[in-house]
């Protein structure tokens, strides 16, 4: 019988955190029984290719890989449960996941490595502390690190991001062009795919599920990925539904402009923090 890929970190009171091993991917985050991430309805779970939403994990590169897939391996490969779920006396709930250097990544990617992943659930949050370990004694490698946060929205259009103002951004759509976010917030009413550099560690997302704010905090992720196909990148992607852009929004922490470079023997550890926002004056 395979063994499980599915790891649920249940905090009751309805609040749940679904993982699923493949890509270490957050496949769920309920806070009182409400659902904020998107999983398209045409997702697929065979293993072979990321799954289509939830919070999948890219490293060691963000985008076209000429050694590899595109946004690297990591989000296509097993991961392993470290430790949990375990209930912490606060009651939070964390479990602790782990990559390391296989024959298939060293096939891409030659150099060991270990990550190690922890997932702590909160009342209303969902942390994310992400390690990641150079046990080499002479190579120095170098990386890209991003977690590729799908956020389940009513309607993307009625969608508000704070912390992108004044910054330089890559715009995918025109070709790699560089401008700079002269708006205040930033509102996506078609197809969006930038690389905001040196962004704020705060972005507020406003009219996420139940009209509500969701925050996010990041820590060394220096870049800010917004991603939206809209509707003729939908209808050319298999694993996503037509009509589903209208009901997400990527907002992706990331260490992607510039690559982090490890030195042997040294580790590098990035955070995210989501956070549901429920007073609104807050
Ligand atoms: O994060 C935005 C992006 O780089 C877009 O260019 C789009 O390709 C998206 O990632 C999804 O990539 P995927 O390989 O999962 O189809």
């Amino acid at each position: 019988m395979a063994a499980t890929s599915v790891i649920v970190l249940d905090r009751s009171n309805n609040t749940t955190c679904t993982i699923n091993l493949h890509g270490a991917t957050v496949v769920s985050w309920r806070v009182n029984n409400q659902e904020q991430l998107f999983v398209s309805k045409l997702a697929v779970f065979d293993g072979k290719k990321a799954i289509r939403g939830g919070i999948p994990f890219v490293f060691p590169q963000f985008g076209p890989w000429s050694f590899g897939p595109n946004h690297g391996f990591a989000r296509i490969v097993r991961w392993t449960l470290e430790r949990g779920p375990e209930r912490l006396p606060n009651g939070d709930v964390e479990a602790v996941l782990s990559l390391m250097d296989t024959d298939f990544t060293r096939s891409m990617w030659n150099y060991p490595f270990r990550i190690t992943y922890r997932i702590i659930l909160r009342e209303k949050e969902l942390h994310f502390h992400i390690g990641v370990y150079n046990p080499s004694k002479e190579l120095a490698f170098s990386f890209n690190l991003l977690l590729h946060t799908y956020l389940k929205v009513p309607d993307v259009r009625k969608c508000q991001i704070t912390g992108l103002h004044g910054c330089t951004f890559i715009d995918k759509t025109r070709d790699g062009a560089i401008y700079q976010e002269g708006r205040e917030v930033a509102t996506i009413n078609e197809w969006t795919d930038r690389i905001y550099q040196h962004t704020s560690q705060e972005h507020i997302i406003t009219n996420v599920v139940s009209g509500r704010k969701m925050r996010l905090q990041k820590y060394n992720f220096p870049d800010t990925v917004i991603w939206n196909p809209w509707l003729d990148k939908a209808r050319e992607t298999p694993d996503f539904g037509d009509d589903e852009y209208p009901n997400m929004v990527c907002v992706e922490a990331g260490h992607v402009s510039s690559p982090v470079l490890l030195l042997p023997g040294t580790a590098f550890e990035a955070s995210q923090i989501l956070q549901v926002i429920v007073n609104p004056k807050r």
